[in-house]
């Protein structure tokens, strides 16, 4: 600092803690009005889940798994149609905008024809066999499953209650699709 001279009897240029704990905040406030665009009035939106689910983890595939791409959007899940029998090792990409989960159900019934009550297929009525839980928006998230020959369906199953009491649940928007395992 070559002019330290100047300011030797200055007070030290730091933030007190408090405030350098809420620039992160603010600069996130700020980023959002940006994005939603400028003069437009943010309405915070109750999450009914608790904490704002994170980006995806992404795991290395084990040896000898099959991979199966899966793709996340505003309302779709779509993936390949068939996959062998194994280890399946689910590669799921969040390409929308908001946070989607990965539910894996072995069915004989269509996609669109499971149970469902208030929006969310009962996973205690299915036979589940496992979920990549909720994960942020341009994220990826892994996991592997050990699945036999037969029909399954995947499909997201969040429910978001907005303000006004609407509800919108991502299984009736259309995000389900069939898989075969051979
Ligand atoms: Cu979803």
């Amino acid at each position: 600092m070559k002019d330290a001279g100047l300011i030797r009897s200055a007070r030290p240029r730091r933030l007190p803690p408090l405030l350098l704990a809420l620039l992160p905040a603010a600069a996130l406030v700020a980023a959002l009005n940006m994005a939603c665009g400028a003069g437009t009035k943010v309405e915070p939106v109750p999450d009914p889940e608790p904490g704002t689910p994170e980006a995806g983890v992404v795991q290395t595939p084990p040896p000898g798994a099959a991979t199966l791409e899966v793709t996340l959007t505003e309302w779709a899940i779509t993936a390949q149609p068939a996959v062998a029998a194994g280890d399946v090792y689910f590669l799921a990409t969040n390409a929308g905008g908001e946070a989607h989960e990965v539910v894996v159900i072995k069915t004989d019934l269509a996609p669109d024809a499971l149970p469902e009550t208030d929006g969310k297929v009962p996973e205690d009525e299915v036979d589940l066999i496992g979920e990549i839980e909720p994960f942020s928006p341009g994220s990826k998230a892994s996991t592997v499953f050990e699945l036999e020959p037969g029909s399954y369906v995947l499909l997201c199953n969040v429910v978001k209650v907005a303000e006004d009491g609407e509800i919108v649940s991502h299984y009736l928007e259309g995000m389900r699709t069939a898989l075969t395992v051979q």
